[in-house]
């Protein structure tokens, strides 16, 4: 089909005529409350979904922001914010018209950001710019070190001036440093306090969200961290819901079924969850009403969801991938795989406290949902990141092993994984990619450490860290070069996928991954 015929998305005008309204009545338009940094597929399948279940009175609008490419705020836009959400099942798929982003811009439109930051009638800001879009360091403060992080605190020192500029400003292009420009508009209009709630996985990201703003704030205005500090909550979340890349193939199935153009549309697991910690000094949704939960302590919850489904997906996403899988659900099907997460998963249960986490049922559910073949969790779209990713998915499970005097194997091996995958000649997208660069030059020991020091330098300095990681790197680089040499070790044992690493040229990236 080639949907040239068919309707475009769109709010129809509110005296329902006009442009073509191509589904279900949308609901009037709610007026701009929520400012998102982040306009990816997880925003559009989590938070606007809690938001959008809550909202019964149309008074919580999103204005979305993209962080890099303005491509999904250019065709979110183009159908007035509307998308298709479709709930993939093992057993089939749902469609709903989503309608609660009001607005969607490039992040780059700093104008409208600062406008919509600073208007009294802004309550909350929500995040989702990824683990490394916090410019965060191994020691968690602002890296300040990071070539990104000084071209911002050089921008902002001319944009937040009050010297008239001898030339036009530089803007700021990290999302940090975006949002102080609409938090300085917001303390010079005197709009008042409000939220900033990260929706991103990393351990107690309200501290990390913090860390960042007022140490950027600091290195430019610190009399913006002042004001930061006595108006702006920072809330903690754990948040999780599947939500891989959108592909030609999935719109093409909202086209079919729907009867309409969508080239927004999301495609999501049905499970759902968004535990919420901190104040919400301006109010918020009642996110409670669809589901979310509110809790005093966060972090037990946090670490069972960053320890047991993000560790496990990285495991998989460079164990699976020297292993010739795909997806998760590929990768899970392998039983070295699936026994590796198992064992993984049996030391991150050990370091979570017992008390109303229910552990057991939560790992079941996880091998549901992993094993869910219709969701096509592809293993290259987890694998970048690794440095941030890793600190906070293996770091502390690793510790706690060691700390019990036992040797941490399953959270080892995950980044042992990882450096295998590198040596396999993989370059997966990272912040520290010019240092894994210059580590990759160096040989053996010495390399090791410098990777490692890229997670956490108290790993790099442990020796028995560094042999054990050494040992099941060289395991599973191994793997690796059975499958170049054409002996897939996950065939081998009765997995049924086909190799991805297939070329002899270590430099070669994996296909997909460009
Ligand atoms: C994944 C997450 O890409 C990744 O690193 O582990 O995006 C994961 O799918 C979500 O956190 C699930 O809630």
């Amino acid at each position: 089909m080639s949907g040239e015929n068919l309707p475009r998305l769109k709010r129809a005008l509110p005296d329902g005529t006009g442009p073509v309204q191509a589904a279900a009545p949308v609901r009037p338009v709610p007026r701009v409350r929520i400012v998102h940094i982040g306009l990816g597929a997880f925003h559009r399948s989590h938070q606007a979904w809690y938001t959008q279940q809550a909202d019964t009175d149309g008074a919580w609008g999103i204005a979305a922001f993209t962080v890099r490419s303005p491509q999904a705020a250019q065709e979110l836009a183009a159908q007035d914010g509307l998308y298709t959400l479709v709930e993939r099942s093992a057993n089939g798929d749902t469609f709903e018209l989503m309608s609660q982003i009001v607005q969607a811009h490039d992040g780059a439109d700093l104008g409208t950001f600062r406008h919509l930051v600073a208007a009294p009638t802004t309550a909350v800001v929500t995040l989702t710019i990824t683990e490394a879009g916090y410019h965060l360091g191994a020691d968690n403060a602002l890296n300040a070190e990071d070539p990104a992080v000084q071209a911002d605190i050089a921008a902002l020192g001319g944009l937040l001036s009050d010297q008239p500029p001898s030339s036009a400003p530089a803007a700021p292009h990290t999302p940090i440093g975006r949002l102080l420009v609409g938090l300085a508009a917001r303390r010079d209009a005197d709009a008042g306090p409000l939220a900033v709630v990260s929706c991103d996985n990393l351990a107690d990201n309200a501290a990390a969200a913090r860390s960042a703003v007022l140490g950027l704030a600091e290195a430019v205005q610190p009399e913006l961290a002042q004001w930061i500090g006595g108006n702006v909550s920072f809330v903690g979340t754990s948040v999780d819901r599947i939500t891989p890349r959108t592909t030609p193939a999935d719109l093409a199935v909202v086209q079919s079924t729907c009867g309409y153009v969508d080239n927004a549309a999301v495609v999501t697991e049905p499970f759902r969850s968004w535990v919420l910690s901190g104040n919400f000094p301006a109010g918020r949704p009642r996110w409670e009403d669809a589901g979310a939960t509110f809790v005093e302590y966060l972090e037990p919850f946090e670490n069972r969801k960053l320890w047991l489904l993000n560790g496990a997906h990285s495991l998989l996403s460079y164990a699976g991938q020297l292993r010739g899988a795909h997806t998760v659900a590929e990768a899970l099907a392998d039983p070295a795989c699936a026994a590796w997460v198992e064992e993984l998963w049996d030391e991150a249960e050990r370091a979570l406290p017992d008390a109303g986490l229910d552990i057991p049922a939560y790992r079941q559910a996880l091998l549901d949902r992993f094993a869910n073949a219709r969701i096509a969790h592809h293993l290259a779209q987890i694998a970048s990141d690794a440095t941030t990713k890793l600190r906070t998915r293996a770091v502390a499970v690793l510790r706690s092993e060691r700390a019990a005097g036992r040797s941490g194997q399953g959270a080892a091996r995950m980044i042992a994984a990882w450096v295998a995958f590198l040596r396999a000649g993989q370059r997966p997208q990272d912040p520290a990619e010019a240092a894994i660069t210059a580590a990759l030059q160096l040989d053996g020991d010495e390399q090791l450490r410098a990777l490692l020091r890229l997670i956490d330098s108290g790993l790099a300095g442990d020796d028995d860290v560094v042999q054990l990681v050494e040992s099941l790197a060289t395991g599973l680089g191994g793997e690796a070069a059975d499958f170049r040499a054409g002996t897939p070790a996950a065939a081998a044992a009765g997995s049924r996928q086909t190799p991805l690493v297939e070329q002899p040229n270590a430099s070669r990236p994996l296909k997909g991954m460009q």
